[in-house]
């Protein structure tokens, strides 16, 4: 059957790790298509499929051409749907020159100011924190991703004064329409929530400037949206209550380093980093989204087959959400959930299963759940 729908995909494994989960993440992503049109549980949506391209860019790359990307990289991405990016981040290039040449790029130039983190405990999964056997727990990092910390301003000088008298200046950048549209941007998100509530973090008892810019963008955009809880919390204190009091938490927007702090400390607390899944959004939708797991390349187990594809099969699951599949999200979802809650585990959650044990058996959850129509796990 043709597809009704066929959406052009860019994907961009990268380094390490990457290469393995975008292999697996494609391969639940064209089971997920053919199956689509004559899935009960599709609901609406109609047949669609996938026209992948994929990169060779990375710190592979770099090696062979000098650089993380091809030059005229960007104005080819820009006609895709989306893209669907694996890890960055290799030995023989600097992180600050392999993440700022490939990641970076893309979300700084295609304006991806939201970077979605949800933290999900998935059934089966042992997480550290004792509370979360005794209640459900499930929040959405917002990351700002397009200014703060990594605005990517400074430099360093006076090296020549000799050694130990080199001086670098590293200046957060945060502007008053930068900071309105990702909290405006949390608080749409939370009223889509069971809990509606919004919590604002920053540092603004030490950074006067840029941190009391963002409190006061936060209260004044919060009196738009009356129905919708909020609180403001110091960095410090939120990265304690993650821990503490994770039940309090529905949406957590805070800057780019912050968030991307916090956010590995909620895929931390809920099993692995390997779970964690991402979207950097052009909420406008001028250029493409790009969706990666939130993980890195883990040059440790690269190579090995024995990677947690988790994380970005979850990151297809916001991929299909973006491009207007909602249906197709959840039943991959559930999936997900069905095959962790089998045991079906790789090693960083203390399982034995390999990276292919898991691809194929949520590629066979999908197929469960298309013969019974249903969509729980
Ligand atoms: N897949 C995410 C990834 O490759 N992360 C590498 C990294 O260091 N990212 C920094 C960031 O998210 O800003």
């Amino acid at each position: 059957m043709r597809a009704q729908k066929c959406f052009r995909i860019a994907a961009i494994p990268a380094d390490g790790v990457g290469k393995e989960v975008i292999a697996a993440g494609r391969r639940v992503l064209d089971a997920l298509a053919d199956q689509s049109g004559r899935n009960p549980a599709g609901g609406a949506e109609s047949s669609f499929g996938f026209e992948w391209r994929e990169f060779p860019w990375g710190s592979e790359y770099y090696a062979a051409h000098g650089r993380m990307m091809d030059p005229e990289g960007l104005d080819v991405l820009r006609g895709f749907d989306a893209i669907y990016f694996g890890a960055v981040g290799w030995e023989n290039v600097p992180d600050h020159v392999s993440l700022w040449g490939l990641r970076l790029n893309i979300t700084q130039n295609f304006d991806q100011w939201a970077n979605v983190r949800p933290v999900t405990f998935l059934p089966g999964i042992e997480s550290p924190l004792r509370k979360a056997d005794r209640m459900p727990l499930d929040w959405v990092v917002v990351r700002e991703n397009s200014e703060g910390e990594y605005a990517g301003l400074g430099g360093r000088n006076l090296s020549g004064r000799g050694p130990g008298n080199e001086v670098a200046v590293q200046t957060a950048l945060f502007t008053e329409k930068g900071c309105e549209r990702i909290i405006r941007f949390a608080f749409d998100l939370a009223r889509t929530r069971p809990v509606r509530k919004v919590s604002s973090v920053t540092k603004s008892n030490a950074q006067q400037y840029g941190s009391v810019l963002w409190d006061d963008v936060f209260k004044r955009v919060a009196a738009d949206y009356p129905d919708v809880g909020t609180e403001s919390v110091l960095v410090d204190a939120m990265s304690a209550k993650f821990v503490l009091h994770p039940e309090d938490l529905s949406v957590v927007v805070a800057s780019n380093l912050f968030a991307d702090i916090l956010s590995d400390l909620g895929s931390a607390l809920a099993g692995s980093l390997g779970l964690a899944a991402s979207a950097n959004l052009n909420p406008e939708r001028r250029f493409p989204s790009m969706f990666e797991p939130v993980h890195g390349s883990a040059p440790d187990i690269a190579g090995r087959g024995i990677c947690n594809p988790v994380g970005a099969i979850l990151s297809a699951a916001l991929m299909l959400d973006h491009l207007g599949l909602p249906a197709a999200a959840r039943r991959l979802e559930a999936a997900v959930a069905a095959v962790t809650a089998a045991g079906i585990r790789t090693r960083d959650v203390g399982g034995s299963s390999d990276t292919e044990e898991v691809t194929n058996a949520v590629i066979e959850a999908l197929r469960l759940t298309e013969l019974s129509g249903s969509v729980s796990g």
